[in-house]
């Protein structure tokens, strides 16, 4: 073996294997191990046939104790295998062998609270241990990915000197930041993959519109997502369903790809942790969730289609017109400045509340490139939140609230035109919703204080006067308000 390697990696699947890849190409001498050797093997026999710089800079090995000796001290390991329990199987074995000093980095997509529980583990053998979000799928870990870390701030400038060149490049610098204290790497990560979601799923709307509420067939769609992706739409997600809604089926004679593609998604991502810790921070971030749902609802065939049959009259195409598709881009715009709204106002509590200390609009910036929702768009969301002072929700800023009202009509005649054909637009609409609730000041929601108050006296406050109230509803008087228990009004 080589001389003391600069950084080890642990799980070479389609991540860790790229990632190793790309370092090596980076001019970093990585040592890898996988639990299963064949997938080492695969690996060192690819990179042995392959004419690049970085051949010769990675070594397999079969043990954790060979990754561990092999490696410069400190060490720097990274661990790229599924998350959950796999994590904690590898740091049960890999902390004994370590040293304190030693960092060791999770890049999987770990829940926050396990991040949080590892911290301690770790660091009661006096290893450090980082939470770092990796995003980019298999192509980023090869080419670029954009890089999270969290932890404590002297581990991320240690890896920050390794990883930084490794990371794809923006505009505005490579994509890796500090990303906050503790568990905040794979927080911003969470975050990231729940706007993935309400992206995914709003573009996916705006197809299921255009083909079955207009009829437009897939090659006009594929233009007009083309088109979209030329203007202030542009994105990779966009670009690729540009792509996807026209590909021909590579298996049939005939048709479209995506006739063949079955609409059950899997139920494991990592989307669905975003609602679980916006209820936990008390943040609601509706369009999310509405993501969520819609791959949960997809997840039962077999009752869709029990009911398409009881119920389902096929939604008839209307004539296709222009501005109709106009309102369609306009209401995919709008409703994705309200997910992106709800990600970094999740974000700004959890930065508050559980002290990451996140630079919101580095975020952003580093979401720029190497990520799955690399976008023009983030540069407009980088310059709400680094305006100084900022804007405590993207809805503030100036120039989202123009674009918002440029966008408000055709928003809301997509909503109704899909609601008249029975068309669901759940993230579409959940986020005219959530526009709709916090543009006004005054809610319903005092009825069901009141509600509250008389079945349960949990009282109220009012808005003429200070203190908390309650009422004696059983007679249902506008006059016999009385001041609740010691907080009487003043
Ligand atoms: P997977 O998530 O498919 O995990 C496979 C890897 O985990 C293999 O190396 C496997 O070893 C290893 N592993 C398992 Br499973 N159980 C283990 C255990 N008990 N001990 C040791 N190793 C174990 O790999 P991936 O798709 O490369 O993703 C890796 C991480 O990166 C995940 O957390 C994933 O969520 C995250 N991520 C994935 C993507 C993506 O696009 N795929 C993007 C961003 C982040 P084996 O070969 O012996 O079975």
């Amino acid at each position: 073996m080589a001389g003391p390697h600069d950084v080890g990696i642990i799980g070479l699947a389609v991540m860790g294997g790229n990632l190793t890849r790309n370092f090596a190409r980076h001019g970093l001498t990585v040592a890898g191990y996988n639990r299963t050797y064949t997938r080492t093997a695969a690996l060192l026999a690819a990179e042995h046939d392959r004419a690049h710089p970085g051949r010769g800079c990675i070594t397999g090995v079969r043990r954790l104790e060979d990754l561990v000796a092999a490696l410069r001290r400190p060490r720097r390991i990274l661990v790229m295998v599924k998350a959950g329990a796999a994590v904690d199987d590898v740091l049960a074995r890999l902390t004994p062998l370590l040293s304190s000093g030693d960092i060791v980095i999770d890049g999987g997509n770990s829940s926050f609270h396990d991040t949080d529980r590892r911290v301690v583990t770790a660091g009661a053998s006096g290893v450090t241990f980082v939470g770092m979000g990796v995003s980019g799928g298999a192509a980023g870990a090869l080419y670029g990915p954009s890089l999270m870390p969290g932890g404590p701030k002297h581990a991320y400038r240690s890896l920050a000197r390794l990883f930084t060149r490794t990371a794809a490049m923006a505009d505005s610098g490579p994509c890796i930041t500090y990303c906050g204290r503790g568990s905040a790497g794979h927080f911003v990560k969470m975050i990231h993959n729940g706007i993935e979601y309400a992206d995914m799923q709003i573009i996916a709307e705006a197809q299921d519109l255009l083909r079955n509420g207009l009829g437009l067939p897939a090659s006009a769609i594929s233009d007009v997502f083309a088109e979209w992706n030329a203007g202030e739409l542009a994105s990779y997600l966009m670009a690729i369903t540009a792509d996807i809604v026209r590909a021909p089926d590579d298996l049939g004679e005939n048709g479209l790809l995506l006739d063949q593609i079955d609409d059950v998604t899997g139920r494991t991502g990592s989307g669905r942790m975003v609602p679980q810790a916006a209820l936990e921070l008390g943040i609601a971030v509706p369009t999310i969730t509405a993501a969520v749902d819609a791959r949960l609802l997809a997840s039962l065939p077999e009752l869709r289609q029990r009911l398409a049959r009881r119920f389902a009259p096929a939604p008839r195409p209307m004539p296709q017109r222009r501005a109709a598709v106009r309102a369609i881009g306009e209401a995919v715009l709008a409703a994705k400045i309200c997910a992106y709204a709800q990600g970094f106002q999740l974000l700004a509590e959890a930065a508050d509340v559980l002290d990451y200390g996140t630079d919101l609009a580095e975020v952003a910036r580093i979401w720029k490139a190497g990520c799955i929702i690399r976008s023009e768009f983030l540069d407009e969301v980088r310059t709400a939140l680094a305006r100084a002072p900022g804007p405590d929700h993207l809805l503030q800023d100036a120039a989202f609230g123009r674009t918002i009202r440029r966008c408000l009509g055709g928003w809301r005649r997509t909503v109704q035109r899909a609601t008249a054909q029975g068309i669901a637009l759940p993230a579409i609409s959940a986020s005219l919703a959530y526009f709709d609730t916090v543009r006004r000041a005054h809610l319903p929601t005092n009825v069901v204080q009141a509600q509250r108050d008389l079945f349960g006296a949990h009282g109220y406050q009012r808005r003429d006067r200070h203190g908390r109230f309650s009422s004696s509803w059983s007679v249902a008087s506008t006059t016999r308000r009385r001041p609740k228990g010691g907080d009487r009004h003043g």
